[in-house]
Protein backbone atom coordinates (compact mmCIF):
# COMPACT_ATOMS: atom_id res chain seq x y z
CA UNK A 1 0.00 0.00 0.00
CA UNK A 2 1.39 3.30 -1.14
CA UNK A 3 2.20 5.95 1.79
CA UNK A 4 0.03 9.09 1.99
CA UNK A 5 3.02 11.00 2.39
CA UNK A 6 1.54 14.56 3.08
CA UNK A 7 -0.35 12.85 5.74
CA UNK A 8 2.36 10.98 7.19
CA UNK A 9 4.05 14.13 7.23
CA UNK A 10 1.93 15.92 8.95
CA UNK A 11 1.43 13.32 11.60
CA UNK A 12 5.09 12.81 12.56
CA UNK A 13 5.13 16.75 12.69
CA UNK A 14 2.37 16.98 15.03
CA UNK A 15 4.14 14.13 17.38
CA UNK A 16 7.73 16.03 17.72
CA UNK A 17 6.31 19.17 18.21
CA UNK A 18 4.34 18.31 20.98
CA UNK A 19 7.41 16.31 22.14
CA UNK A 20 9.33 19.61 21.75
CA UNK A 21 6.59 21.72 23.40
CA UNK A 22 7.33 19.45 26.37
CA UNK A 23 11.64 19.43 26.21
CA UNK A 24 11.96 22.90 25.40
CA UNK A 25 11.64 26.24 27.79
CA UNK A 26 8.71 28.40 27.89
CA UNK A 27 9.27 31.84 26.55
CA UNK A 28 8.61 32.81 30.13
CA UNK A 29 11.31 31.10 31.49
CA UNK A 30 14.69 32.54 32.89
CA UNK A 31 16.35 33.32 30.45
CA UNK A 32 13.30 34.47 28.98
CA UNK A 33 15.01 36.70 25.73
CA UNK A 34 17.05 33.30 25.13
CA UNK A 35 13.80 30.99 25.45
CA UNK A 36 12.04 33.51 22.91
CA UNK A 37 14.40 33.63 20.15
CA UNK A 38 14.89 29.45 20.64
CA UNK A 39 11.23 29.24 20.15
CA UNK A 40 11.07 31.80 17.39
CA UNK A 41 13.11 29.22 14.73
CA UNK A 42 12.33 26.16 16.46
CA UNK A 43 8.19 26.78 16.19
CA UNK A 44 8.16 28.19 13.23
CA UNK A 45 6.46 25.51 10.80
CA UNK A 46 9.54 23.55 9.04
CA UNK A 47 8.60 20.86 6.80
CA UNK A 48 10.20 18.57 9.83
CA UNK A 49 11.71 15.90 7.28
CA UNK A 50 14.39 14.93 9.50
CA UNK A 51 12.18 14.17 12.45
CA UNK A 52 10.37 12.32 10.10
CA UNK A 53 13.06 10.12 8.71
CA UNK A 54 14.31 9.54 12.08
CA UNK A 55 10.78 8.02 13.18
CA UNK A 56 10.21 5.68 9.87
CA UNK A 57 13.55 4.79 9.91
CA UNK A 58 13.23 3.38 13.25
CA UNK A 59 9.53 2.13 12.25
CA UNK A 60 11.53 0.13 9.05
CA UNK A 61 14.18 -1.25 11.59
CA UNK A 62 11.35 -2.76 13.67
CA UNK A 63 9.84 -0.65 16.01
CA UNK A 64 6.33 -0.13 15.27
CA UNK A 65 4.97 2.29 16.65
CA UNK A 66 8.32 4.55 16.65
CA UNK A 67 7.17 6.64 19.69
CA UNK A 68 10.66 5.86 21.58
CA UNK A 69 12.57 7.32 18.71
CA UNK A 70 11.10 10.65 19.39
CA UNK A 71 13.80 11.88 21.85
CA UNK A 72 15.40 11.72 18.74
CA UNK A 73 13.55 12.91 16.25
CA UNK A 74 13.46 16.13 18.13
CA UNK A 75 17.42 16.17 18.98
CA UNK A 76 17.73 16.19 15.17
CA UNK A 77 15.12 18.95 14.57
CA UNK A 78 16.96 21.42 17.11
CA UNK A 79 20.55 20.76 15.47
CA UNK A 80 19.05 21.40 11.86
CA UNK A 81 16.99 24.75 13.61
CA UNK A 82 20.40 25.47 15.28
CA UNK A 83 22.28 25.28 11.88
CA UNK A 84 19.36 27.51 10.31
CA UNK A 85 19.96 30.43 12.91
CA UNK A 86 23.58 30.41 12.37
CA UNK A 87 23.43 29.82 8.59
CA UNK A 88 21.27 33.18 8.56
CA UNK A 89 23.73 35.19 10.62
CA UNK A 90 25.54 38.47 8.80
CA UNK A 91 28.71 36.82 9.37
CA UNK A 92 27.52 33.73 7.31
CA UNK A 93 24.53 33.60 4.76
CA UNK A 94 22.87 36.94 6.29
CA UNK A 95 19.64 36.61 5.36
CA UNK A 96 16.28 37.72 6.63
CA UNK A 97 13.79 35.27 5.52
CA UNK A 98 13.85 31.42 7.00
CA UNK A 99 10.59 29.34 7.31
CA UNK A 100 8.29 31.92 6.02
CA UNK A 101 9.30 34.79 8.94
CA UNK A 102 12.04 37.29 9.95
CA UNK A 103 15.26 35.28 10.53
CA UNK A 104 16.21 34.89 14.48
CA UNK A 105 18.86 37.86 14.64
CA UNK A 106 16.44 40.27 12.81
CA UNK A 107 13.83 39.93 15.50
CA UNK A 108 15.69 39.08 18.37
CA UNK A 109 19.46 40.36 18.09
CA UNK A 110 22.71 38.52 16.64
CA UNK A 111 24.00 38.07 20.24
CA UNK A 112 20.56 35.98 20.98
CA UNK A 113 20.42 34.47 17.56
CA UNK A 114 24.25 32.65 18.24
CA UNK A 115 23.19 31.75 21.74
CA UNK A 116 19.77 30.31 20.83
CA UNK A 117 21.88 27.92 18.18
CA UNK A 118 24.28 27.05 20.96
CA UNK A 119 21.74 25.98 23.46
CA UNK A 120 19.43 24.53 20.81
CA UNK A 121 22.95 22.29 19.89
CA UNK A 122 23.77 21.68 23.65
CA UNK A 123 20.29 21.02 24.45
CA UNK A 124 19.88 18.33 21.85
CA UNK A 125 22.78 16.25 23.47
CA UNK A 126 21.23 16.55 26.82
CA UNK A 127 17.98 15.62 26.31
CA UNK A 128 19.19 12.46 24.26
CA UNK A 129 21.29 11.84 27.57
CA UNK A 130 18.47 12.23 29.99
CA UNK A 131 15.52 10.31 27.41
CA UNK A 132 18.51 7.35 28.16
CA UNK A 133 18.38 7.88 31.81
CA UNK A 134 15.07 7.69 32.40
CA UNK A 135 14.82 4.21 30.40
CA UNK A 136 12.68 6.06 27.18
CA UNK A 137 15.42 5.11 24.54
CA UNK A 138 17.62 2.04 25.10
CA UNK A 139 20.89 3.08 27.05
CA UNK A 140 23.25 0.65 24.96
CA UNK A 141 22.19 2.61 21.98
CA UNK A 142 23.23 5.82 23.10
CA UNK A 143 26.68 5.72 23.09
CA UNK A 144 26.45 5.20 19.17
CA UNK A 145 23.71 7.67 18.52
CA UNK A 146 25.28 10.67 20.51
CA UNK A 147 28.75 9.28 18.27
CA UNK A 148 27.01 9.51 14.86
CA UNK A 149 24.88 12.85 15.39
CA UNK A 150 28.05 14.59 16.57
CA UNK A 151 30.06 13.44 13.76
CA UNK A 152 27.43 14.36 11.18
CA UNK A 153 26.90 17.50 12.76
CA UNK A 154 30.68 18.66 13.44
CA UNK A 155 33.67 18.39 11.77
CA UNK A 156 35.76 16.53 9.70
CA UNK A 157 33.01 14.87 7.83
CA UNK A 158 29.80 16.71 8.98
CA UNK A 159 27.59 20.02 9.14
CA UNK A 160 29.90 22.07 10.40
CA UNK A 161 32.67 21.41 8.17
CA UNK A 162 30.51 21.52 4.99
CA UNK A 163 29.18 25.17 6.12
CA UNK A 164 33.44 25.89 5.98
CA UNK A 165 33.86 24.29 2.67
CA UNK A 166 31.09 26.45 1.25
CA UNK A 167 32.41 29.26 2.85
CA UNK A 168 35.99 28.89 1.77
CA UNK A 169 34.33 28.53 -2.53
CA UNK A 170 32.38 30.98 -2.29
CA UNK A 171 32.90 33.16 -5.53
CA UNK A 172 35.51 30.36 -6.77
CA UNK A 173 35.02 28.00 -9.76
CA UNK A 174 34.46 24.64 -8.18
CA UNK A 175 34.20 21.67 -10.03
CA UNK A 176 31.78 18.85 -9.26
CA UNK A 177 33.79 16.47 -6.69
CA UNK A 178 33.93 20.14 -4.55
CA UNK A 179 30.15 20.77 -4.98
CA UNK A 180 29.12 16.99 -4.25
CA UNK A 181 31.60 16.95 -1.07
CA UNK A 182 29.92 20.79 0.03
CA UNK A 183 26.77 19.33 -0.29
CA UNK A 184 27.28 16.03 1.07
CA UNK A 185 28.84 17.34 4.26
CA UNK A 186 26.52 20.67 4.56
CA UNK A 187 23.11 18.70 3.98
CA UNK A 188 23.82 15.75 3.51
CA UNK A 189 25.51 14.09 6.82
CA UNK A 190 22.47 15.24 9.04
CA UNK A 191 19.69 13.92 7.02
CA UNK A 192 22.01 10.24 6.74
CA UNK A 193 22.39 10.59 10.70
CA UNK A 194 18.49 10.87 10.93
CA UNK A 195 17.98 7.60 9.23
CA UNK A 196 20.99 6.23 10.93
CA UNK A 197 20.13 7.13 14.62
CA UNK A 198 16.24 6.54 14.15
CA UNK A 199 17.29 2.94 13.03
CA UNK A 200 19.36 2.39 15.87
CA UNK A 201 16.72 3.14 18.51
CA UNK A 202 15.74 0.06 17.11
CA UNK A 203 18.50 -1.96 17.67
CA UNK A 204 18.43 -3.58 14.55
CA UNK A 205 20.71 -5.89 13.03
CA UNK A 206 23.53 -4.39 11.04
CA UNK A 207 22.14 -4.76 8.02
CA UNK A 208 19.59 -2.59 8.50
CA UNK A 209 21.94 -0.10 9.76
CA UNK A 210 24.07 -0.11 6.86
CA UNK A 211 21.20 -0.01 4.34
CA UNK A 212 19.76 3.41 6.41
CA UNK A 213 22.63 4.50 6.04
CA UNK A 214 23.20 4.27 2.09
CA UNK A 215 19.35 4.97 2.04
CA UNK A 216 20.34 8.45 3.97
CA UNK A 217 23.42 9.46 2.23
CA UNK A 218 21.37 9.11 -1.50
CA UNK A 219 18.49 11.12 -0.15
CA UNK A 220 20.30 13.60 1.54
CA UNK A 221 22.65 13.80 -1.85
CA UNK A 222 19.10 14.42 -3.84
CA UNK A 223 17.44 17.17 -1.43
CA UNK A 224 20.34 19.48 -1.95
CA UNK A 225 20.84 19.19 -5.52
CA UNK A 226 16.98 19.47 -5.71
CA UNK A 227 17.05 22.41 -2.96
CA UNK A 228 20.05 24.01 -5.76
CA UNK A 229 17.12 24.11 -8.24
CA UNK A 230 14.81 25.62 -6.53
CA UNK A 231 16.65 28.28 -5.50
CA UNK A 232 17.67 28.63 -9.22
CA UNK A 233 13.91 28.68 -10.37
CA UNK A 234 11.50 29.27 -7.19
CA UNK A 235 10.66 32.53 -5.89
CA UNK A 236 11.12 33.44 -2.11
CA UNK A 237 6.91 33.09 -1.18
CA UNK A 238 6.95 30.03 -2.59
CA UNK A 239 10.31 28.54 -0.42
CA UNK A 240 9.10 30.74 3.00
CA UNK A 241 13.24 31.70 2.47
CA UNK A 242 15.28 33.56 -0.13
CA UNK A 243 15.01 32.49 -3.87
CA UNK A 244 18.24 33.52 -5.87
CA UNK A 245 21.19 33.38 -2.82
CA UNK A 246 23.33 30.81 -4.49
CA UNK A 247 24.20 32.76 -7.87
CA UNK A 248 24.17 36.30 -5.66
CA UNK A 249 26.34 35.24 -3.41
CA UNK A 250 29.08 33.43 -6.33
CA UNK A 251 28.50 29.77 -4.87
CA UNK A 252 28.96 27.03 -7.10
CA UNK A 253 25.81 24.70 -7.16
CA UNK A 254 24.44 21.53 -8.66
CA UNK A 255 22.39 24.17 -11.18
CA UNK A 256 25.69 26.05 -11.81
CA UNK A 257 28.17 23.34 -12.13
CA UNK A 258 26.07 20.73 -14.25
CA UNK A 259 23.12 22.62 -15.73
CA UNK A 260 19.26 22.70 -14.64
CA UNK A 261 18.47 19.11 -16.70
CA UNK A 262 21.37 17.47 -15.59
CA UNK A 263 20.78 18.47 -12.05
CA UNK A 264 17.39 17.26 -12.48
CA UNK A 265 18.62 13.81 -13.97
CA UNK A 266 21.25 13.49 -11.05
CA UNK A 267 18.28 13.86 -8.68
CA UNK A 268 16.82 11.49 -9.79
CA UNK A 269 19.48 9.08 -10.03
CA UNK A 270 19.84 9.61 -6.67
CA UNK A 271 16.46 8.84 -5.35
CA UNK A 272 16.93 5.73 -7.52
CA UNK A 273 19.76 5.08 -5.40
CA UNK A 274 17.93 5.37 -2.30
CA UNK A 275 14.91 3.58 -3.04
CA UNK A 276 17.51 0.47 -4.53
CA UNK A 277 19.38 0.95 -0.64
CA UNK A 278 15.71 -0.24 0.71
CA UNK A 279 15.93 -3.19 -0.97
CA UNK A 280 16.28 -5.78 2.04
CA UNK A 281 13.42 -3.83 4.07
CA UNK A 282 11.00 -4.91 1.94
CA UNK A 283 6.91 -3.41 2.74
CA UNK A 284 8.69 -2.34 5.83
CA UNK A 285 10.60 0.36 3.58
CA UNK A 286 7.60 1.79 1.90
CA UNK A 287 7.19 4.73 3.72
CA UNK A 288 11.06 5.86 3.20
CA UNK A 289 10.81 5.55 -0.49
CA UNK A 290 7.73 7.06 -0.38
CA UNK A 291 9.75 9.92 1.47
CA UNK A 292 12.23 9.94 -1.70
CA UNK A 293 9.33 10.86 -3.77
CA UNK A 294 8.05 13.71 -1.45
CA UNK A 295 12.00 15.04 -1.57
CA UNK A 296 12.20 14.89 -5.48
CA UNK A 297 9.11 16.61 -6.53
CA UNK A 298 8.82 19.28 -3.13
CA UNK A 299 8.40 22.79 -4.33
CA UNK A 300 9.69 24.28 -1.28
C1 LIG B 1 28.84 27.03 13.91
C2 LIG B 1 28.56 29.56 13.63
C3 LIG B 1 28.32 28.20 13.15
C4 LIG B 1 27.63 28.04 12.01
C5 LIG B 1 27.34 26.75 11.45
C6 LIG B 1 26.34 24.40 10.42
C7 LIG B 1 25.88 25.67 9.85
C8 LIG B 1 26.27 26.94 10.44
C9 LIG B 1 25.09 25.71 8.80
C10 LIG B 1 24.61 24.46 8.19
C11 LIG B 1 24.42 24.57 6.77
C12 LIG B 1 23.03 24.64 6.30
C13 LIG B 1 22.04 25.55 6.90
C14 LIG B 1 22.72 23.88 5.27
C15 LIG B 1 21.47 24.02 4.55
C16 LIG B 1 20.69 22.78 4.54
C17 LIG B 1 19.30 23.05 4.08
C18 LIG B 1 18.99 22.87 2.64
C19 LIG B 1 18.41 23.46 4.95
C20 LIG B 1 16.97 23.63 4.69
O1 LIG B 1 16.34 22.45 5.14
P1 LIG B 1 14.77 22.25 5.00
O2 LIG B 1 14.34 22.60 3.62
O3 LIG B 1 14.23 23.38 6.01
O4 LIG B 1 14.42 20.89 5.49
P2 LIG B 1 12.91 23.42 6.92
O5 LIG B 1 12.76 24.87 7.24
O6 LIG B 1 11.76 22.86 6.14
O7 LIG B 1 13.22 22.60 8.13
Amino acid sequence: MRTDVPHLLAERAREVEAHLESVVPSAETTPTALHAAMRHSLFAGGKRLRPALVLESARAAGLDPPTPALPVAAALEMIHTYSLIHDDLPCMDDDDLRRGRPTCHVVHGEAMAILAGDALLTLAFTHLGEAAQRGLIPAAALPRIVTTLGRCAGTPGGMVAGQVLDIEGEGKELDASAVDAIHRHKTGALIEASCVCGGLVAEPPEGIVKALSQYGRALGLAFQIVDDILDATSTCVALGKTAGKDIAQGKATYVSVHGLEAARAEAKHQAEQARGALASLGERGEPLASLVDFVIQRQR
